[in-house]
């Protein structure tokens, strides 16, 4: 009855479930990290963020707190009116340093944050206002590029674009490739993009990053199958599973598995899926630049590199690209 009850729920055709099947039917089995986020995922996400081993986080603050002054600088060019568009706000506990700096430096400008999570831009619009009472706020709930066409049809203003985080590197080379073309085709000439890459540096730092003693991302990868139990009606026996993080220098590659620690059969709603033993997951692409790396994307895909900003140690940049 429970089942019924449960199965009833998972809408059919949903999203969520379509991709989690597509992925685990597939001969190569995957799920897709945009599905790590619930509530819980959020959660395991602020842990890493506070992880000694995660020094992607410390290092872009530093930027922002220590280079925001300069940013802003280079933002206000000629000193005309813009939007300032984040993709992925999240609580702007970076961008708020920004937005600090550029009201300090008295910029005519709308902070416009996107994010798909409706709760983040309540949040934001509650709370930022309350820490900075002159900021113009306009919050976006959805999809980066519906809320981009929506922030154009909103005002003609120019466009300072923020994406922050590393986010990039959550896609492989050729969805990053088109991703920015993406985005560059919904922008004009002087519009900005200040985009965050985590650098290609020592093999082992950036292991630990993702393969922490503590076992924080191991839990971060398991909550995905718990949430295939919760919402889509899934039978994971979670201790079944092991993670398992990878970096090739070479490529850039930091990606995390599952793996299958035994023969298995996995419900799905009416699905049912097989595992071998040791049989693997692809989990997540966490992919790290070089500065060549970073500017041929720019090239490619029809932005110029203006600006670069790092921290102290060199982990991280945030560059400037202009359309
Ligand atoms: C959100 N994103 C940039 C993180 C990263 O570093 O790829 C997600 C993450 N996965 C494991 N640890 C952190």
């Amino acid at each position: 009855m429970d089942t019924m009850i449960t199965k009833r729920m998972v809408p059919v055709g949903s999203q969520f479930l379509n991709d989690v099947l597509a992925g685990l039917q597939a001969e190569t089995k995957f799920l897709s990290s945009k599905y790590f986020y619930d509530e819980k995922g959020d959660q395991i996400f602020q842990q890493i963020m506070e992880m000694k081993e995660y020094y992607l986080t410390d290092s872009e603050m530093e930027i922002l707190q220590e280079q925001s002054a300069k940013l802003a600088t280079l933002i206000s060019l000629d000193g005309d009116a813009f939007d300032l568009i984040e993709l992925g706000a999240g609580d702007a506990t970076k961008s708020i340093h920004l937005l600090k700096a550029l009201l300090q430096a008295q910029l005519n400008f709308t902070y416009l944050p996107i994010d798909i999570s409706a709760h983040v831009i309540a949040d934001l619009e509650e709370n930022l206002p309350k820490k900075l009472p002159d900021l113009q706020i306009e919050g976006l709930n959805g999809d980066y590029f519906k809320m981009l066409e929506k922030a154009k049809a909103m005002s003609n203003r120019r466009k300072v674009v923020l994406f922050m985080g590393a986010n990039i590197g959550n896609m492989d080379l050729a969805e990053a490739e088109n991703f920015c073309r993406d985005l560059r085709e919904e922008l004009s000439p002087n519009d900005l993009l200040i985009i965050g890459f985590d650098l290609k540096k020592n093999p082992q730092q950036i292991l630990a990053a993702y393969n922490d003693p503590t076992g924080i991302t191991r839990s971060f990868n398991l909550n995905l199958l718990n949430r295939i139990n919760g919402e889509l009606d899934g039978d994971f026996n979670i201790s079944n599973f092991d993670h398992y993080a990878s970096y090739d220098p070479e490529t850039g590659a930091c990606k995390s598995y599952l793996i299958s620690l035994n023969d298995q059969r996995v419900n799905i709603g009416d699905e049912t899926i097989h595992f071998n033993k040791n049989e693997h997951i692809y989990m997540e692409i966490s992919q790290k630049y070089s500065l060549e790396d970073i500017d041929a994307l720019a090239s490619k895909t029809g932005f110029t590199p203006m600006h670069r900003f790092f921290d102290r140690q060199e982990y991280f940049v945030d560059a400037v690209w202009k359309v």
